[in-house]
């Protein structure tokens, strides 16, 4: 595995002028005629990216065909003797098989539906060409197939009798090219941009699917309207397609005006998702949609700029959910992501910089730490150069490099010579791991408040020693009478020590530090359970005193950990939540909702105490029954006061109802043997509620009634059905956890080859974290199993899914030597993919 590495980048040597393809779409036999107008920009071979399974038939010069002596094909690279100089175009005819193609990369069949998705390298599959994201053209796409509906990027110039040609007039990489062609109904809207541009939206469903199309379509909308608002950024072309698909690798796809989804991702209806599936819809349309100015118009150099695009187009998200949504609970949600996710990555085997240097295989760095480290980087950027300033270097951004292929390097530069600030500190958050932990200690005396801070990050994989980062830390502070006496002032801290100074203090405050989540760091600082609670009800800060019950949590547990009762400041101050009101019950329901076992595992790894997932299990469940036995009548107050009576809507403020109903219903549920979870599945009219008290019932261990009358109602609903996959593995009992996976796993119905299910399934008992740390090794065995099946497969699923084993080397000796037994296994199988052979090395190391 010889890995690819950034210093090794060189231009092409070649401009590609015009991208011309003519597509015959059979199932098992397509092909494909390209016409590539080259110009030679600088000595060197004309190099194509062709994949393995590409059938090559023909190709030539200016007309005139190559023969064997002027191409050779060497593993994934074909090489041509191309003219010295000047201009000529290039013909290829190709046939490969859309329905082999079970990795869904390049052309595939995703139920009789012809679909590509070609990020990162996936165009190679379909035709010969130089697969890199700075290679930019303008595309004519000509498809042909007795379908009702034929789809590609860009434009239609026509369509009719099985022939569609399509032209995009943006230059772009080839990873942005897709096509997609079937039995389709629209769901259509229109908007018109700032300038008066009409365009057509639609999103394309399987026919019966039209009504679940609706919210999808109204997110698109928020979502253009929202970028010509804060942004100034408008839609380009006279259309913009959604197609959702029901085999996908990831979430979405944002290919030049014709985005393709999951149909996770775009399907809704108050009966079959989730109030949390319909945010991330609106979420990851939104997304895609920004993409067309941050990844489309403004594309990555090479694919270790990854960041470039997607940490900007996840912040710029960010930013709408909460202007949509709640900005407090959605900084929340998204701290708490990155926590599980990130942070966990960060300390791991697989810990890499924001922006790597080398890689293997590129799908193995779409990553929380490219995706969600990437867009805290960009938060951190704003705070530290103002909102006016941020407005101005992103007006440059989009000025200097509209059709660019763009780096890291161009980014920070915008920023410098928009605001004068010199980032050159500042860029060690793109090129060093690791998460650094920040030290904070007090010093008061005759009114003057000094805080100490220190920071270091811990060595990562090839990064032993880290210089110190510029780190925003938004601190404000508090009398003790609760009066905030300086309001939220950012600190840039600098050094590896440092000290910031308040002055004419009447009395000795409390400090809330890193409000708002003010950069993505380990905030280590002394702090006693009652001024925690302090925080908690007096914080002006959301984010702040979220943070303060969320201490009070994680130290509650660690304490019962040790053998300690839970103390009387935590169990106190959910009372009190619970006493309020006026509070918003979304965020009351994120202070309700206790650290997972698998935080409460991470905490405990870091203060080099080796977890036992089933004492974490016991003493979190302990936890929760304590606080449903001391607050039981204040539970069911909320739990009764939550209750929507109007129609389903899944904006804010009922899901945020909907959400403290459960998490009361949750805590409830320890002490009433699921009875209120069962009354509210047999009464409720919508899929929050039906499945969150599925959830309970299972935890409660009565569910085996209600698990098959909610197989029989929705058999015919994929999604849901995956929802039935992951919530029975996801809330069993820990040791029966892995036994009830091999036992869904035996299904028909276990159609293991679609992505989602296989993540319903597999991820359902890998987020069990005492049940897949079963100390007897089988949750490990298991997944190794799975793992090896499916990379045969789809590797990109293998390599994803694999990451479970990441943090294995954390936990005691026996499960170790289980983990490593299979980790060994997979490695030693025969034709092990790239991709997982890749993420297993490096989780081994
Ligand atoms: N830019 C996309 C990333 C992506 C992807 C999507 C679907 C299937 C395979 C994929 N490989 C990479 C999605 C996004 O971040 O917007
Ligand atoms: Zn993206």
């Amino acid at each position: 595995q010889v890995p690819t590495q950034l210093s090794d980048y060189r231009p092409y040597p070649f401009a590609l002028t015009e991208t011309r393809l003519d597509v015959t779409l059979a199932a098992e036999a397509s092909s494909i005629l390209a016409e590539l107008d080259f110009s030679r920009r600088a000595p060197g071979a004309l190099v194509l990216d062709i994949g393995k399974a590409v059938d090559l038939r023909r190709l030539a010069i200016d007309g005139a065909e190559l023969d064997a002596a002027q191409w050779r094909r060497d593993g994934e690279i074909l090489r041509i003797d191309a003219p010295a100089e000047g201009s000529f175009t290039l013909s290829s005819e190709v046939v490969v098989n859309p329905s082999a193609n079970t990795a869904f990369e390049g052309l595939y069949l995703s139920g009789g539906i012809f679909c590509t998705q070609c990020e990162a390298e996936g165009f190679r599959h379909i035709t010969p060409y130089p697969d890199r994201p700075d290679v930019m053209a303008p595309f004519r796409v000509t498809l042909r197939a007795d379908l009702p509906v034929l789809l590609s990027n860009g434009n239609p110039v026509s369509a009719g009798d099985g022939v569609a040609v399509w032209h995009d007039p943006w230059p772009k990489p080839a990873y942005l090219f897709a096509l997609v062609a079937g039995d389709l109904r629209a769901v259509s809207g229109q908007f018109t941009t700032a300038s008066g541009r009409d365009v057509a939206l639609n999103v394309w469903v399987r026919p019966g699917d039209e009504s679940r199309a609706d919210y999808a379509l109204e997110s698109l909308i928020r979502s253009m309207e929202w970028d010509e608002k804060v942004y100034g950024r408008e839609y380009d072309l006279d259309l913009f397609n959604i197609v959702a698909v029901d085999d996908f690798n990831m979430g979405a796809m944002e290919n030049k005006g014709l985005n393709i989804f999951n149909s996770k991702l775009v399907l809704a209806s108050p009966d079959t998702a989730t109030d949390a599936d319909y945010e991330r819809i609106e979420g990851v349309i939104a997304h895609e949609y920004f993409h067309n100015w941050t990844g489309n118009r403004i594309t990555c150099r090479d694919w270790f700029q990854l960041c470039l695009k997607e940490g900007l187009t996840v912040f710029r998200d960010q930013q709408f959910t909460a202007d949509m949504r709640s900005a407090a609970v959605k900084r929340i949600e998204d701290v708490l992501t990155l926590r599980a996710r990130q942070f966990r990555e960060d300390q791991g085997p697989l810990a890499h910089p924001v922006r790597p240097d080398s890689y293997v295989e590129i799908n193995n760095f779409y990553t929380a730490t490219v995706y969600e480290k990437g867009a805290e980087v960009i938060g951190m950027l704003k705070l530290l150069v103002g909102d006016e300033g941020y407005d101005k270097a992103l007006g440059l951004y989009f000025d200097r490099h509209d059709g660019d292929a763009a780096t890291i390097e161009d980014w920070l530069k915008v920023f410098e010579d928009a605001t004068g600030r010199d980032l050159s500190q500042f860029k060690r958050w793109y090129t060093d791991a690791g998460t650094p932990v920040v030290t904070m200690t007090e010093d008061w005396q005759d009114g003057h408040l000094t805080l100490r801070f220190a920071q270091s990050t811990p060595p990562t994989p090839g990064q032993d020693d880290k210089p110190p980062r510029v780190i925003p830390i938004a601190v404000g502070l508090i009398s003790p009478n609760g009066d905030e006496v300086v309001p939220t002032t950012v600190l840039e801290m600098t050094e590896a020590e440092q000290e910031f100074s308040f002055d004419g203090l009447a009395a000795r405050p409390v400090v809330s530090a890193l409000r708002g989540f003010s950069a993505p760091v380990m905030l280590d600082r002394q702090m006693d359970a009652t001024t925690r609670a302090f925080l908690l009800s007096h914080d002006t800060d959301p984010f702040a005193r979220w943070e303060a019950g969320r201490q009070l949590a994680r130290e509650t547990l660690l304490a019962m950990l040790r053998g300690e009762s839970p103390g009387a400041e935590y169990l106190d101050a959910i009372g009190q939540l619970l006493a309020d009101e006026a509070a918003d019950p979304a965020f009351l329901a994120l202070c309700l909702r206790l650290p997972s076992e698998e935080e409460i595992a991470t905490v405990q790894a870091q203060g080099g105490t080796t977890p036992d997932p089933d004492a974490i299990h016991a003493a979190r469940e302990a936890l929760a029954t304590e606080i449903a036995r001391r607050h039981e009548a204040a539970l069911e107050a909320v739990y009764a006061r939550m209750e929507v009576s109007a129609p389903y809507r899944p904006d804010a403020d009922q899901s945020g109802r909907r959400s403290l109903r459960l998490a009361a219903l949750a805590l409830l549920n320890r002490i009433d043997g699921g009875r209120r979870a069962a009354a509210l599945f047999a009464e409720a009219g919508n899929m929050t509620e039906r499945a969150g008290a599925l959830g309970l019932m299972i935890q409660a261990g009565d569910a085996q009634q209600a698990l098959s009358e909610f197989h029989r109602e929705f058999s015919g609903v994929r999604l849901v059905i995956d929802k039935w996959f992951m919530l029975q593995p996801l809330h069993a009992e820990p040791d029966q956890a892995v036994a009830v996976a091999q036992h869904l796993a035996a299904r028909d119905d276990f159609d293991w080859k679609n992505p989602n299910r296989f993540r319903a399934l597999i991820g359902g008992l890998t987020a069990n974290h005492a049940g897949f740390h079963a100390a007897d090794g089988t949750g490990y065995d298991f997944l190794a199993d799975w793992l090896l099946k499916m990379d045969a497969v789809n590797p990109q699923i293998a390599a994803r899914m694999s990451a479970a084993f990441e943090s294995w080397t954390r936990y005691d000796a026996d499960r170790r030597k289980h983990a490593e037994a299979a980790l060994d296994r997979i490695l030693s199988a025969p034709a092990l993919s790239r991709n997982l052979g890749e993420m297993i090395g490096r989780i081994r190391n």
